[in-house]
């Protein structure tokens, strides 16, 4: 078996998913950190163009976007399972909205302009210009929400998490499934990136107490690798071939 390559960097949320299911699974990982913005000429050399974070390499396969991922890593070790046979439509779902709908609020809602000022704080001032820039430019024409309305989505989409965390330790019962992890990012984002905005969470105690459950899950054992170093792994592989999928 390859090793599994994380590309990713640390305040990225998305990658914060994949961190955590790698640590769930016990999966030990190398990580390679890769730009926030743009140029990333390794990344894009290995995924073809897109430029996304996180990728998933496993030899000199790549595997871009988190719901492809966690679909490769519950191959890799189904157990435990992101996808309990019970929940498999309703987790994969609720995984779904979580990753869009409640994603956008929660960012909408951390990066506005005290979230932003505070995440760019120990930054050059031409970071967060850079960043705005970049984040434009790959936008195109998406219309984000506007911080007032990111604020009374998140605040309702938290009191609907709630309303799962106050039932068990996890949103769909007592172990994780892909749904929480869909769910936790986001909600990572405002509490480790942005502590001057998690005020917010204070309605709805319960989501505090499993975003701790999923929190102390851990990022498995993990060690660094070059991305120079994982552009040549790639080389020196063979691609598996693709397999049907139903
Ligand atoms: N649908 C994608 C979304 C990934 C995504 O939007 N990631 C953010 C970082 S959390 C991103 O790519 N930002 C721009 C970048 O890193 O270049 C997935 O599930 O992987």
């Amino acid at each position: 078996m390859n090793d599994l390559i994380l590309h990713h960097y640390a305040s990225s949320p998305f990658s914060e998913k994949i961190r955590l299911v790698l640590g769930h699974k016990k999966l030990p990982w190398k990580s390679v950190l890769v730009p926030p913005i743009m140029p990333k000429p390794d990344v894009l050399a290995l995924t073809g163009g897109y430029r996304k974070t996180p990728v998933l390499q496993v030899g000199a396969d790549i595997y871009c976007d988190t719901t492809l991922i966690c679909d490769v890593l519950e191959h890799v070790r189904p157990d435990p399972t992101l996808y309990p046979p019970h929940l498999k439509g309703a987790c994969r779902i609720f995984a779904q909205w979580a990753d869009t709908a409640l994603f956008w609020a929660a960012m909408g809602y951390n990066l506005q302009p005290r979230g932003a000022a505070h995440v760019f704080a120990k930054a050059p001032p031409e970071a967060a210009k850079a960043f705005s820039d970049d984040r434009k430019a790959m936008s195109g024409t998406m219309v984000r929400l506007r911080p007032g309305d990111a604020t009374s989505a998140y605040r309702s989409y938290l009191r609907r998490i709630a309303n799962m965390a106050d039932e068990h330790d996890f949103l769909f019962g007592m172990e994780p499934c892909v749904a929480d992890f869909a769910a936790y990012h986001g909600i990572w984002y405002t509490r480790a990136q942005v502590p001057v905005l998690a005020d917010i969470l204070n309605a709805t105690p319960s989501v505090g107490e499993w975003a701790n459950r999923m929190e102390a899950i851990g990022h498995g054992a993990m060690t660094r690798l070059t991305s120079a170093d994982a552009v040549t792994i790639a080389k020196g592989r063979i691609p598996r071939r693709p397999v049907p999928t139903c």
